[in-house]
């Protein structure tokens, strides 16, 4: 439908088995998503696009090793290893992906001192991405999600359109998540009780 997006979360190489940060099974839901976006009318691509040093980054923070978590002027921060650098390999979308036909890449976590789960913020809850806007010029009131991670940047993009007054699918079977202490079951309730349509 006209009023609908399909949005690809981070399908990027470093995602995948093989990348810095790898999602097991990332690259699984390749072929699903081509699919979904064969049958979109519009689609979206976002793009973790980090500089290097970037203050998400545990090489950033000495002693720190990945996957803790910092205290940040905005708020609790887990540390990730080195990815989705701007550039790089790493953050080349997976080489399956069927992208050309995105009418819009948002790259995010692209300010040295932020990072950016969501596709619509930042971290803060309240830098934006443009991306809300965007879809709002275009009419475009209803949102399917796929890609990884679906705890991290999957489940914080969900969360956001809900909030924004976006209509919200998150297809779970073209998702993967990361899960960390716990953190795929945690972000599925979080947006099941959202009013996030989970498929
Ligand atoms: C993501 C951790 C760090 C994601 C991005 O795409 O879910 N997770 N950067
Ligand atoms: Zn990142």
């Amino acid at each position: 439908m006209a009023d609908e997006a399909l949005v690809v979360i981070d399908l990027q190489n470093d995602f995948c088995p093989g990348g810095t940060l790898a999602v097991a099974g990332g690259d699984e839901i390749v072929p699903l998503v081509n699919e979904m976006i064969r049958q979109s009318e519009h689609v979206i691509l976002t793009q973790d696009w980090h500089p290097a040093g970037h203050s998400s980054f545990a090489s950033s923070h000495p002693g720190h090793q990945p996957f803790q978590t910092v205290t940040m002027p905005y708020g609790e921060q887990t540390l990730w290893p080195d990815h989705c650098i701007q550039g790089s390999r790493g953050a080349d979308f997976h080489h399956g992906l069927a992208w050309t036909k995105a009418e819009l890449v948002i790259r995010k976590g692209f300010r040295p001192a932020i990072d950016s789960y969501s596709a619509f913020y930042e971290n803060d809850r309240t830098t934006p991405t443009g991306l809300a806007g965007y879809l709002h010029e275009r009419g475009i009131g209803a949102i399917t999600l796929a890609g990884l991670a679906t705890d991290f940047c999957v489940a914080y993009s969900a969360l956001d359109a809900v909030r924004l007054g976006f209509s919200v699918t998150v297809r779970l079977d073209a998702c993967r998540g990361i899960d960390l202490g716990g953190s795929l079951d945690a972000m599925t309730a979080r947006m099941r009780e959202a009013g996030v349509a989970l498929g």
